[in-house]
């Protein structure tokens, strides 16, 4: 089969969104898009998964990174992108970041929730420690970011093929603009709304503010 222009690849526990964000991927996207689901979930929900249609791979290990890395290792794209399967961040973004790269201004593109955050998605202390962490990033990596602690971003595969074998230490889709900003990697943004989690809970970490204090060390560490 040829390559698809796009894979998107979908982190999940037990999400009930997540077969919305595929409807949807699969409408503003169209059939030209691979759709990889990264499961760590139970069986009924993995088989729940499978009638989708879509390709599904289930997680060994642990955390969002090598969530993301698994499925980015098996995606054929020209254009790899990731986004949360609990519907928080509005779909849209892929697209424009699509056209960002297109546009040659870019070589991975953030989504930034900061701009568009509907009422009570996001409280002020994770605004304030989001824009502290941005603001350590854009020094060290003479970025003009908002928002690296998005769930949503899309990148040139080209790039992805430098950082590949190495393993995601945990920062999120921060490891993934971090180690491409190393190597000397654009990194964009586009302006994307950020939803209220309408099902579930954060799966993300126990404590929000030691994993902030993690992604700093590793911004420092380059
Ligand atoms: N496969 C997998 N998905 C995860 C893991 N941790 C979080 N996720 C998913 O990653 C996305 C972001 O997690 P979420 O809990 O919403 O983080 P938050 O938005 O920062 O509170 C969601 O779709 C989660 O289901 C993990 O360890 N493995
Ligand atoms: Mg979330």
């Amino acid at each position: 089969m040829a390559k698809p222009r796009l894979s998107v690849i979908i982190p999940t526990i037990e999400e009930q969104s997540v077969f919305k964000v595929i409807r949807e991927i699969r409408n503003l996207m169209g059939r030209d898009t691979e759709i990889i689901i990264v499961d760590k979930s139970s069986d009924a929900y993995y088989r729940k998964l499978l009638k989708t249609g879509v390709k599904v791979l289930r997680q060994k290990d642990r955390g969002v990174e090598n969530a993301i890395m698994l499925g980015l290792r098996h995606a054929r794209g020209e254009l790899l992108a990731s986004i949360d399967a609990d519907g928080t961040h509005e779909l849209v973004g892929i697209k424009k970041g699509v056209g960002l790269i297109d546009r040659g201004e870019a070589d991975i593109v953030l989504g930034n929730r900061l701009s568009g955050i509907e009422n009570g998605a996001m409280g002020t202390y994770l605004q304030f420690g989001n824009t502290a962490i941005t603001s350590l990033f854009n020094v060290v990596y003479h970025t003009r970011l908002h928002d690296v602690l998005t769930g949503l971003f899309v990148m040139k595969s080209s790039a992805f093929q430098k950082i590949r074998d190495i393993r995601p230490y945990r920062a999120g889709i921060a490891f993934f603009a971090i180690e491409l900003a190393k190597r000397g990697y654009r990194v964009g943004e586009v302006n994307i709304r950020y939803f209220i989690r309408k099902e579930g809970e954060s799966k993300l970490a126990k404590s929000k503010f030691a994993y902030g204090v993690g992604v700093a060390s590793h911004i420092l560490s380059r």
